[in-house]
């Protein structure tokens, strides 16, 4: 396959004025008839041949002006069709074609296809070639005319509404969009509304939609929704800009949801929720969620971008968007500790692999492949540095100069830097590497004392990625307080800014050496490398005003511990365990924050820690490590177990909120502790008292954990065997709960199970993608997991190749493990790369992870 090169862009040939679309919908042979109005672009080359991608589509006739095109006329090939410059007048002129396509046979769920016998779409990336031909690419921006012809009850498209009668309903789109925004939805569907006043009062029909029986668990949703709009205007100033705004539940997606112009269409998980089928991590997902669709209507919709590899200007710009949302609806510090620990799961892991890419990358095969946890999380990051380095006054400045200068443009990370530069006086020219060079960046930090002078000395350094040896130093802004031996802070919080590859930073006038609480906030996406004692971490976790690094510090504390577990085989000493049990006690604290403090760092993210210390990683010892350890927490915690547990409980009725959510959080970490103790008692009264999914879920992960609870697992299934969304959690839960050596066998016996339908993507997930979760049932000696992902994935690829190349990612790390698990990695993806036809997706992953 060819690679696409960003230093290759040229301009579109030909713009467009107008669309008119007519879908006459039909399963197996839809017809779509397109009128597009094309002009010569005046910033390109004259005389240009006019370049349309389309795939799959079987054309029944077009025309240039009026004139129908005979065979032979344009260069048709399997990606689009050429029409020669001598076919097409001088000026503007008008594109007639008719095609016919195949919904029900479009199982990779890009264009358009069917779910449960409603039809709905999928444009992002490079999705509307299947759809009709076009120019698709995100510079070509037009207004849309969509007429659909069915019989299907409900008949939606972008924009506002147009007629509509018996079969039939128009759609008017006035803004001018990229073809990836298009979207269209017909079915038997049932819709849940509400409205909302804009500040300037105009009215917004607003419009839930799902399949009949689901309209009970749109509420939260739609609240969301609403609270989202008013965000947007109370904080950015961006208003909505239709009469209407329709969001759509659908079951097969590959993406979690998309921002199509005034239809949103979301996988139906990040939809649905009520309190008897949905966790608190659900509610936390639907209401960010949501917001980021929402935001996308001014970042990326009214301002998009210029090409694909410019994906990092509105999604880490609306990631980002998404967080600050999240963290005003909810507690900012949890908040933050939740997408960090997002942050080093995902994207730290992907930066130190044969994946890594910068955020804005510069050449790909399949850009699809490219909506990746650099582009949307470590963007994102880059967007936080940027506002802590020019201020909040600064960056609400850029953003407003970005709106007004940008507005209906296809824009740039250049012109993104360029509006920072002219609001707040500042040059990005160095900023700049963050969003191309990959790799994240190391700093060590040493540090000395003398005649009250503290001196922080930092080198940074960017380890060698592909295609990338040798990095230039970045800017970064560290965000440092420091307090005195006796607790008190004695230099607030302040943002030293290191544009060097080693610079010193100097605190004068202090009494005493102090201790340093680095990288505040996580104010940078790098890792800190420091020699720190226990003593010291055990002082910040107690300390620190900073929330982020008072969590940090007892986190750095469990990893220390667990590292020597596993390589010396130690004892887990009682500076960990008293300073948990402190924690623990400590009602003054957010139960939020107790909750994520007394989780101990994940088995993937443990084998990280080892490996970048020099040792290679076992996963089945870490996984040994880890289990002793939360019964040595247990045994330690003993006395306190049981009354927090009973103080955690909130009275009254479900409510999702965060802090009810956060209470259940800590009752959760305090069952699957005392678990351990009980033999699972508390957990199964749990279980059976339980009115809510969070609990009762909570309980069954508990049983299962402690290797019991299979009675629950047959009547957690009899229960809700009719809820697609619960049981896509009862596959993942039997998956990621496997003893290690049985979770091989559980996920096959689970592929046997009658409702494992693989080819709708979440189940798929829930039963192979959730072998990931269960880091040493993954890498257990045998490859037995192995083997079985690749087969999987061997089947799942010509049916739905997005999926199956996203998945590969579950052996990113291949080169981390001992030779006999790299050797059986490296079978298992040789093997998926020797497969015949294999798809241009998985071929570009496989071939990258490989190296
Ligand atoms: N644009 C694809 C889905 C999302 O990031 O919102
Ligand atoms: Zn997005």
């Amino acid at each position: 396959p060819q690679a696409v090169f960003l230093s290759d862009y040229t301009p579109p040939a030909y713009l467009v004025d107008r669309v008119s679309l007519v879908f006459r919908l039909d399963p197996a042979a839809t017809r779509v008839l397109s009128r597009i109005e094309f002009r010569p672009n005046p910033a390109a080359a004259p005389g240009q041949p006019l370049r349309l991608d389309g795939e799959k589509l079987r054309l029944i006739r077009a025309a240039v002006a009026g004139t129908a095109l005979e065979d032979g006329v344009c260069a048709h090939s399997e990606t689009g069709l050429t029409i020669p410059a001598d076919r097409l007048p001088d000026g503007p002129f008008l594109w007639e074609a008719e095609v016919e396509i195949d919904p029900a046979g479009n199982t990779a769920l890009e264009g358009l296809y069917m779910s449960n016998g409603m039809y709905c779409t999928q444009c992002e990336a490079e999705g509307f070639r299947k759809i009709t031909y076009y120019p698709d690419r995100p510079d070509v921006m037009a207004p849309f005319d969509v007429r659909i012809e069915s019989d299907q009850p409900v008949l939606l498209s972008n924009g506002n509404r147009g007629a509509a009668g018996d079969g039939f309903a128009e759609w008017s789109d006035p803004w001018p969009k990229p073809a990836y925004l298009f979207a269209l939805v017909a079915g038997d569907l049932r819709a849940v509304k509400d409205r909302f006043t804009t500040k300037s009062g105009r009215e917004v029909e607003l419009g839930i939609y799902v399949r009949p029986g689901d309209e009970g668990k749109c509420d939260y949703a739609l609240d969301a929704l609403k609270r989202s709009m008013k965000w947007d205007e109370d904080v950015y100033g961006r208003e909505y800009d239709l009469a209407i705004f329709n969001i759509v539940a659908v079951d097969d997606f590959n993406m979690g949801a998309m921002e199509n112009k005034g239809l949103n269409i979301f996988n139906s998980k990040y939809v649905l929720a009520s309190p008897d089928t949905a966790t608190d991590g659900d509610y936390e997902n639907v209401e960010g969620i949501i917001a980021h669709e929402y935001f996308h209507n001014w970042t990326g919709n009214r301002i998009t971008c210029r090409d694909w590899f410019q994906l990092c200007l509105k999604e880490g710009l609306t990631v980002f968007r998404d967080q600050q949302f999240s963290s005003d609806m909810r507690s900012a510090p949890v908040k933050r500790i939740g997408d960090v620990l997002a942050l080093r799961a995902r994207q730290f892991r992907e930066d130190n692999g044969p994946l890594a890419h910068p955020v804005r990358p510069s050449s790909y095969i399949e850009i699809n492949n490219f909506y990746t946890a650099t582009v949307y999380e470590k963007g994102a990051e880059v967007i936080g540095m940027l506002k802590r380095l020019v201020g909040d006054a600064g960056y609400a400045r850029a953003l407003d100069l970005y709106f007004r200068r940008h507005d209906g443009d296809a824009a740039t990370i250049e012109d993104w830097l360029k509006v920072f530069e002219d609001a707040t006086d500042r040059d990005l020219t160095q900023f700049g590497r963050w969003y191309t060079q990959a790799g994240t960046p190391r700093l060590h930090v040493t540090e000395d004392f003398k005649d009250g002078c503290y001196t922080l000395h930092i080198k940074q350094e960017t380890p060698p990625t592909p295609g990338q040896p040798a990095k230039a130093p970045q800017v970064i802004p560290i965000a440092v307080g420091l307090l005195n031996p006796n607790g008190d802070e004695v230099v607030p919080t302040t943002v030293l800014e290191m544009t060097e590859a080693e610079q010193s930073f100097t605190f004068e006038n202090l009494a005493a050496r102090p201790v340093p609480s680095i990288l505040r906030d996580f104010s940078a996406p790098v890792i800190l490398e420091r020699t720190t004692s226990t003593e010291e971490r055990a002082f910040l976790l107690a300390h620190d005003t900073d929330p982020f690094n008072k969590w940090e510090a007892g986190r750095a504390l469990a990893k220390d511990v667990l590292a020597r577990m596993v390589t010396d085989n130690a004892a887990p000493g009682p500076a960990y365990l008293d300073a948990l049990e402190r924690v623990a006690r400590d009602d003054g604290l957010d139960p939020a924050f107790r909750a994520l403090a007394l989780r101990l760092p994940s088995e993937d993210d443990m084998a990280q820690t080892l490996f970048d210390a020099g040792v290679t990683p076992d996963p089945l010892a870490i996984h040994a490590a880890r289990e002793k350890l939360m019964l040595a927490m247990a045994e330690h915690l003993s006395a306190i177990l049981p009354d927090l547990y009973e103080a955690m409980n909130i009275p009254g009725p479900y409510a999702p909120d965060a802090r009810a959510a956060g209470c259940r959080a800590l009752r959760q970490t305090a069952l699957g502790l005392l678990s351990r103790l009980d033999h699972g008692k508390a957990a199964a009264k749990q279980y059976r008292d339980a009115d809510n999914m969070t609990e009762q879920l909570g309980a069954l992960g508990a049983l299962l954990t402690i290797g019991a609870g299979q009675e629950e697992v047959g009547r957690f299934y009899r229960q809700w065997e009719h809820d697609r969304l619960v049981i896509d959690k009862w596959f993942a839960l039997q998956t990621s709960h496997a003893a290690p050596h049985r979770a091989a066998e559980t996920a096959q016996a689970l592929t046997r199970h009658k409702d494992f339908d693989w080819k709708n993507p979440n189940r798929f997930r829930s039963v192979i993608g959730a072998l990931a979760m269960n880091a040493a049932g993954f890498h257990d000696p045998s490859g037995a997991s192995y083997e079985l992902v690749a087969d999987w994935l061997i089947r799942l690829d010509p049916v739905n190749p997005q999926t199956t190349a996203r998945m590969t990612t579950m052996f990113e790390t291949w080169r981390r493990y001992d030779a006999d698990r790299q050797d059986l990695m490296r079978d298992a993806l040789r093997r998926i790369a020797r497969t015949p036809e294999l798809s241009r997706d998985t071929t570009e992953m496989v071939g990258r992870i490989l190296g």
